[in-house]
């Protein structure tokens, strides 16, 4: 590839390539490389160590499935925790819920966080000044293993399971989460496409299992998360959160004032149909 073309480094044997029309900024940050360019079909694109992290043009469906699923599930969060997020969609998405009360971002590279605010403005849209909101600039399993605060929410908002990412896979974080967590709360996680990345499912799954009794996954399609549908993991202490009628969701969401792009209650409970073949190998 020149000059003129990016490609992703992600998996073995194959990728994925975008023309660059434009580099808006590359930098080497203290714990990742960081580019962020304009392509003609998804708009501007980030990535962080040679993997596409999110685009213009397909970021609400990651960033709506990953907030409003356990939102909605879980009915009155008030406290919110994401880790990672340094993009701000994940932030932007929360904060449109009236009834949370406090937004916790724990980002480990403020260079993200101030990269993705001048270059994707759209991500995170205003929501940076939102007076519930707290960055903290910190290792995430650091801080879910220090902190004295509890939430009822927590999102992994992560890479994957490589370079900064891989702590955010590990019994260690797991347990950190759970007890922060309140009673009730609900943690979800990017899980990578389970397609490609299977064991990463199995692990995380195994894992979460130790610290809560409802360990699942929900999905969705991401195109630049591309290799078909991308899981996230799932986890709480209360089983029926994730069997919630439709009519129970749709309530909710009428209640919230919530008009999404990808997610609406059929969505949400049709996410947590997963494929044989993964069921299988859980
Ligand atoms: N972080 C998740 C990127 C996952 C990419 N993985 C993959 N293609 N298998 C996204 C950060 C957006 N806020």
């Amino acid at each position: 590839t020149d000059d003129r073309q990016w490609q992703e480094t992600l998996h073995d044997g194959f990728g994925q390539y975008f023309s660059v029309d434009n580099v808006l900024y590359h930098e080497k940050t203290a714990h990742q490389e960081l580019i962020i360019f304009e392509n003609a079909a998804f708009g501007r694109i980030m990535a962080l160590d040679g993997v596409v992290q999110t685009t213009e043009r397909d970021e609400f469906i990651y960033h709506e499935m990953l907030t409003h699923v356990p939102l909605m599930a879980h009915g009155q969060a008030k406290r919110v925790l994401i880790i990672g997020g340094g993009d701000g969609g994940m932030l932007r998405e929360v904060a449109r819920h009236s009834g949370v009360e406090s937004i916790t971002m724990v980002e480990i590279d403020a260079s993200v966080v101030s990269f993705c605010r001048q270059y994707l403005p759209n991500h995170s849209a205003g929501a940076y000044e939102d007076p519930r909101f707290n960055l903290v600039i910190d290792d995430g399993v650091n801080f879910v293993s220090q902190t004295t605060q509890t939430f009822d929410i927590i999102i992994s908002d992560c890479t994957d399971p490589v370079g900064p990412g891989e702590s955010l896979f590990t019994s260690a974080f797991y347990e950190g989460c759970k007890r922060i967590l309140n009673p009730g709360g609900v943690f979800v996680a990017q899980n990578g496409v389970c397609f490609l990345q299977q064991d990463e499912a199995l692990s995380s799954h195994r894992r979460l299992g130790q610290y809560f009794t409802d360990v699942s996954f929900y999905q969705a399609a991401i195109p630049t998360y591309y290799g078909g549908i991308m899981t996230f993991a799932w986890a709480t202490d209360n089983e029926t959160l994730r069997y919630l009628r439709p009519a129970t969701i749709q309530a909710r969401f009428h209640h919230a004032g919530l008009r999404c792009r990808y997610y609406n209650p059929a969505v949400h409970c049709a996410a947590f149909a997963l494929p044989q073949y993964l069921q299988d190998a859980l």
